[in-house]
């Protein structure tokens, strides 16, 4: 049998099982990207989308730039891939040092994964293997919070707060407990930035650690700012207690910056932004602009430091995965590091923060919106459900903008934006008049 079939139609849908998509709905009635740059995806018949969403939250930089593509076009060409256990190659060396030097507070090691849900495992393990070396072997529990996403890994199901993502596998990691999550439009609606109200959530934590003995938990780990459940931004001084409470009872606080890293709040990381050190931080998607697969764990000086102990030929953590530092990603990482810089993306962000705050919050009033909000670059605009069809409404709406040519995300009844950082004034304008329209249309 020949490896490549002679006739293959390029327009069946049928053996791609998509991810995260209601597959045949979608199949019936396909919408498809097939080419970008800066702000814009181009349909295959060549229709202009603006994209309000990053792609997933990942392309801080917009689409298909030049220096990225060159760097990974000139990779590819001289080392396409090489072996990174007891191996190592110049690039991955260069990529660690280049973030070390953007890390806050005490975080100062990389660990290579090739995407977020990869990064938590591998934080989660991190987190166990360290207690361990510190004498420490019971501390096995782990604390996430409800609406949290944590990727898809069994890790990342188990510490996430997302009942879809967990009631179809039945198993998860045993011995996880939830915080509350800190969603309250009843107190906090419409808010610009960081709400008033809710930091009395992190207290719930002490209860939690009383229930099981804060000796016996090895992480909290939350996202700073909830993504994917429909930013949500956290209330005035609840990370600070949540890095109080933990660092109290010698519990690691994690921070998975998947979405909230790499500019989107207009820092380098969301613990720049608050102001509160994690003790290992998640990260993927804007760490190579979406171009290739990555991720990384960042590691404190201390939890590094306990693992480098004894005979210095034994490997000190058995974990990595075959792709962990690809050559390809970390030279899009570095290249994507450059474009940060040199055209100063994050402050960028920051200085576009009040005008995306004011246009995110003039669509006060329109139909169907209930709740506003908004950190950085990304905003949350949550609607009211159409009783008995829960998400049909922000669905229909993510249809009517796709048509109207911008590319927005929902999630239940809420839609988000986290537009590219290099985003124009009039081009926010533009996605949230789309928005407006179309939520006037909307049954
Ligand atoms: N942590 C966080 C905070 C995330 O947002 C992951 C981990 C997992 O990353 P990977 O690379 O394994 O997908 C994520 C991913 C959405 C959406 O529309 C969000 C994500 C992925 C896909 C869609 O909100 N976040």
């Amino acid at each position: 049998m020949s490896a490549t079939p002679k006739s293959v139609d390029p327009n069946n849908l049928e053996a791609l099982w998509m991810p995260f998509t209601a597959n045949r709905q979608f199949k019936r009635k396909p919408r498809m990207l097939a080419r970008a740059e800066g702000m814009y995806y181009y349909t295959p018949d060549n229709r202009q989308v603006l994209d309000a969403t990053s792609g997933l939250w990942c392309v801080n930089a917009g689409h298909s730039r030049k220096p990225i593509v060159e760097a990974v076009q000139k990779q590819v060409a001289t080392l396409d891939y090489a072996p990174g256990f007891q191996m190592g190659h110049p690039v991955s060396f260069e990529f660690a040092a280049r973030l070390q030097a953007l890390l806050p507070g005490d975080l100062n090691h990389v660990f290579f994964t090739n995407s977020g849900s990869e990064s938590v495992d591998t934080a989660i393990k991190m987190a166990l293997a360290y207690h361990k070396a510190k004498g420490e072997s019971q501390r096995v529990r782990f604390i996430g919070r409800e609406r949290g996403y944590h990727g898809v890994g069994f890790g990342g199901i188990s510490v996430g707060g997302i009942a879809p993502n967990r009631k179809q596998f039945g198993l998860q990691l045993p011995y996880v407990d939830h915080l509350p999550h800190t969603h309250d439009i009843a107190r906090n609606n419409y808010v610009k930035g960081q709400p008033e109200h809710g930091a009395e959530l992190a207290d719930r934590l002490e209860a939690i650690l009383t229930l099981h003995d804060p000796s016996t938990v090895a992480a909290v780990i939350v996202e700073p700012v909830a993504g994917s459940t429909g930013v949500l931004v956290p209330p005035k001084g609840y990370l600070e207690k949540l890095r109080a409470i933990t660092k109290k009872h010698g519990i690691l606080l994690i921070f998975d910056e998947v979405i909230s890293g790499f500019g989107r709040l207009g820092t380098n990381f969301a613990a720049d932004r608050f102001n509160v050190e994690p003790d290992l931080m998640t990260v993927a998607k804007g760490i190579t602009n979406g171009t290739v697969p990555m991720g990384a764990v960042f590691a404190s000086k201390a939890i590094h430091e306990a693992f480098m102990q004894g005979p210095d030929n034994v490997i000190e953590f058995f974990h990595g995965y075959t792709y962990s530092g690809h050559p390809l990603a970390c030279a899009a990482g570095m290249a994507t590091l450059d474009v940060y810089r040199d055209e100063g993306l994050f402050e960028r962000a920051a200085s576009l923060e009040t005008y995306w705050q004011d246009a995110i919050h003039s669509l006060k009033g329109t139909k169907h919106v209930i709740d506003l909000r908004n950190i950085g670059l990304m905003a949350g605009i949550e609607l009211e459900s159409r009783p008995g069809a829960p998400g049909a409404r922000a669905y229909d709406a993510l249809v009517d903008c796709f048509e109207a040519g911008v590319l927005i995300r929902v999630t239940g009844d809420i839609v988000a934006m986290s537009p590219p950082l290099i985003v124009e004034k009039p081009q926010i304008d533009r996605m949230v008049d789309t928005l407006a329209t179309a939520l006037k249309r909307a049954a």
